[in-house]
């Protein structure tokens, strides 16, 4: 059981809060495919991936991005239970999908440097380290459904 300060708790809902998903979930989605091109083998029915500024002006890659984003606010709502709360979503991206597991720390990695560079000064070492924190225990979650 993962246990959160109320510092680390309010941290990750000031993310969450002032956090732009149309503008961060593209970004983080389109920097995952672009810096990791393997991961594209997933998308093959989102149309034209064929370089980067394909990849950033793709209107399929945005609404996913989003949608990966509104994932996660599931996590942020329930701080305390990560893991059942991604039980369904952990079966899915095993069983239906077959993403395999490692790909979430990169997308993972991808958000940090996407919310980093939004932030700016305000993302010190302690954000940084919460933030980690919150996406570890979601990317442990995420990959609890796989055997
Ligand atoms: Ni992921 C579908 C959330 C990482 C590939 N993914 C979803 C959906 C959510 C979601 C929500 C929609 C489910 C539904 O339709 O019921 N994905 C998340 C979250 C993370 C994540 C929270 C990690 C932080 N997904 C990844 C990664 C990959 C990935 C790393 C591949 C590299 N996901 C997919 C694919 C789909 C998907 C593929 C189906 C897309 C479609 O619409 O066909």
């Amino acid at each position: 059981m993962v246990e959160w300060t109320d510092i680390e708790r309010a941290t990750i809902q000031e993310i969450f809060t002032n956090m732009n998903y149309e503008e961060v979930g593209p970004a983080c989605l389109a920097r995952c495919l672009i810096v990791y091109p393997w991961t594209q083998r997933y998308f093959g029915n989102f149309g034209n991936l064929y370089n980067a500024t394909a990849i950033t002006t793709n209107p399929m890659i945005a609404k996913h991005g989003i949608t990966i984003l509104h994932g996660l606010d599931r996590a942020v709502k329930n701080m305390d239970d990560i893991k059942n709360t991604y039980a369904e979503l952990s079966e899915l991206h095993s069983d239906k999908l077959h993403v395999d597991p490692d790909n979430f720390r990169l997308l993972s990695d991808c958000l940090t440097i996407v919310i980093a560079s939004k932030m700016g000064k305000s993302f010190t070492g302690e954000v940084q380290a919460t933030f980690q924190k919150f996406m570890a225990v979601v990317v442990s979650a995420l990959g609890r459904q796989y055997h």
